[in-house]
């Protein structure tokens, strides 16, 4: 293999533990605490998980270690998105799962869950091992977001698990993959298949997490890294003070990427998807206010500018979910083939002139026409329009021109207008871990090894006061079920991981609302730069805002 530089010093990193995991594994031992109960639907949830459900959490600290002992085979995938840091989880699992017995053993499952389902894996060992630490990606096994789900699917990883011996599955996943490890969890209980499963909270959207659970690893690194190129875009931008560029981020739903971003950069503008709902924005009240502050900069003489959309934010526009509710029922069945075999695009106006209702209508007419084919373009395997495809940037771009247009005809616009379109998505999730990300996700790794070896089932890796220096950091368990409560899914009510969203009185967002007015006018950008690995730790373990606002830290 080809090492760049950074990849060879980056082996030799070695990620910090908790404090309490620094004594060797001689020395862990358990606090139990309170019971828990789900975030809401108590009754319904502990019915569907009555062997899982209700649970202490736990704490690991200083003790002897009264673990019984027993040959640990461990199988581990990942699921879903890829995040900075999945490589030293697993990293972490191994190391803790070797230091306690050299004949554990690890498998590897590859593709995400269809490697538990096909029973496709690798054997771990120490040269394998060594070749992914402190890397980003997840090529060291690959992911997948087959979602697990139905009893035949648990009936094949049972019997995949009892065929290779396994002990325990540790599942590296978002909301909906550890939705699966809890479920998966209940049913190897239920079935006394004696195998543990434990969860480890990734995504880089941000958005698994509480009290407990502080921070989904990966985003801590691609907020920075999403970060360090919006304030080069910034420089950019004033130093040719000639373009606005609108950036959208990542996020599928929730617009904790974006918000963090714009703590980090100071942005003109920053639409948060969950503020826009709240408040019933329509799309023309989003372009006005975009509109405005390109409107009072220009008067002032800056025709240049950078705002923030997040990838999610279409859905959050009450308007626009209806539009897209309303063409998903006119394309149901076989009306997309009616649809396409139409010969032009006049054609398919009509027909969708006279299939939506008045006011969705009035909403598809002000789009850009690129967008309203793009709705009828792209369906997902359901039918259904792929909102993650509408090229929102470009959207509220041309839509912000045509408003100006009109204000300059009408005299109180006086500036240039000259849009730059970005997608930051992809660029991030597998960047080289942060030195934050690389510890933290050894010890949730480590840790899940510590949960499993007490035999614990159904419980999350939980790593908490993560905004102080690693040796400050608490490790413990959160069971999963605590998460969890009753949502619609296809027509039926399934348990699942609630999603944490931007809440609009928490202090990350109160802190962007005190100063957006401000920023959207004068010209306040930051610059983060590159994340730095090695030196001084004033600029190499840097919090990220969210999490330093949340907790009160500076
Ligand atoms: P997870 O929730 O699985 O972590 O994935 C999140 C995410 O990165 C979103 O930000 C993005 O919308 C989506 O994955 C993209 O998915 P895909 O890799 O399938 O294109």
């Amino acid at each position: 293999m080809n090492l760049s530089p950074l990849q060879k010093v980056r082996y030799e990193y070695k990620p910090k533990l908790p404090g309490m995991l620094r004594n060797g594994i001689s020395e862990i031992c358990v606090k139990d605490g309170a019971a828990t109960e789900s975030v809401a639907d108590q009754d319904k949830i502990k019915a569907l998980f009555p062997n899982t459900y209700g649970k202490n959490e736990i704490t690991f600290v200083k003790g002897t270690n009264t673990s019984a002992a027993k040959k640990q085979v461990v199988g581990v995938i990942l699921s879903g998105g890829q995040a900075p840091g999945g490589h030293n989880v697993i990293c972490g699992l191994y190391d803790a799962l070797k230091a306690t017995d050299k004949n554990n053993v690890l498998l590897g499952f590859k593709g995400g869950p269809d490697g538990l389902l096909k029973d496709d894996y690798v054997e771990f060992d120490d040269a394998f091992i060594d070749a992914y630490r402190n890397t980003g990606g997840f090529d060291i096994i690959g992911s997948g977001r087959t979602k697990l789900e139905t009893k035949e699917q648990f009936d094949i990883v049972a019997a995949n698990a009892k065929k290779n011996g396994l002990t325990a599955i540790v599942i590296i996943g978002g909301d909906d993959s550890n939705t699966n490890a809890a479920t998966l969890a209940e049913y190897m209980a239920a079935n006394n298949t004696g195998v543990q499963v434990i969860g480890c909270p990734k995504t880089i959207d941000g958005d698994l997490k509480n009290e407990d659970i502080e921070a989904s690893f990966g985003f801590d690194t691609a907020t920075k890294t999403y970060s360090e190129l919006i304030g080069n875009i910034e420089r950019d931008a004033n130093s040719a003070k000639k373009y606005w560029h609108f950036i959208k981020v990542m996020g599928r739903s929730a617009s904790h990427v974006a918000l963090e971003c714009a703590l980090e950069t100071q942005p003109n503008i920053c639409l948060i998807g969950e503020e826009v709902a709240a408040k019933k924005m329509s799309l023309a009240a989003i372009t006005n206010y975009i509109a405005d502050s390109v409107e009072k900069r220009g008067n002032n003489g800056e025709n240049f500018g950078v705002a923030i959309i997040p990838e999610g934010i279409v859905e959050f526009v009450p308007e626009f979910s209806k539009l897209i509710a309303e063409i998903n029922e006119l394309l149901a069945g076989n009306k997309t083939e009616q649809f396409n075999a139409l010969p032009d695009w006049n054609a398919k106006y009509d027909f969708i002139k006279n299939g939506l209702s008045s006011e969705s209508f009035a909403v598809f007419d002000i789009l850009p026409q690129f967008v309203q084919q793009q709705l009828f373009l792209e369906r997902d395997p359901h039918g259904n329009v792929q909102v993650s495809l509408i090229e929102s940037e470009k959207l509220f771009s041309e839509m912000v021109k045509s408003e100006l247009k009109k204000r300059k005809e009408a005299g109180t616009y006086k500036g240039k207008f000259g849009a730059q379109h970005h997608f930051f998505g992809y660029e991030g999730r597998c960047a080289f871990p942060s030195n934050f990300d690389a510890d933290y996700c050894y010890s949730l790794g480590y840790n899940a090894f510590m949960l499993i070896q007490y035999g614990y089932t159904g419980y999350l890796s939980k790593v908490s006061n993560i905004s102080k220096p690693a040796d400050e950091w608490v490790a413990g368990g959160m069971p999963i079920t605590k998460m969890m409560n009753m949502e619609r899914r296809n027509g039926e009510d399934k348990p699942v991981i609630r999603k944490a969203l931007v809440e609009l009185d928490g202090a990350p967002f109160k802190y962007f609302e005190a100063h957006r007015e401000e920023w959207a006018v004068k010209t306040s950008f930051t610059y983060p730069g590159a994340i730095q690995y090695f030196g001084p730790s004033e600029v190499c373990d840097i919090t990220t805002k969210t999490l330093a606002l949340e907790k009160g830290v500076n």
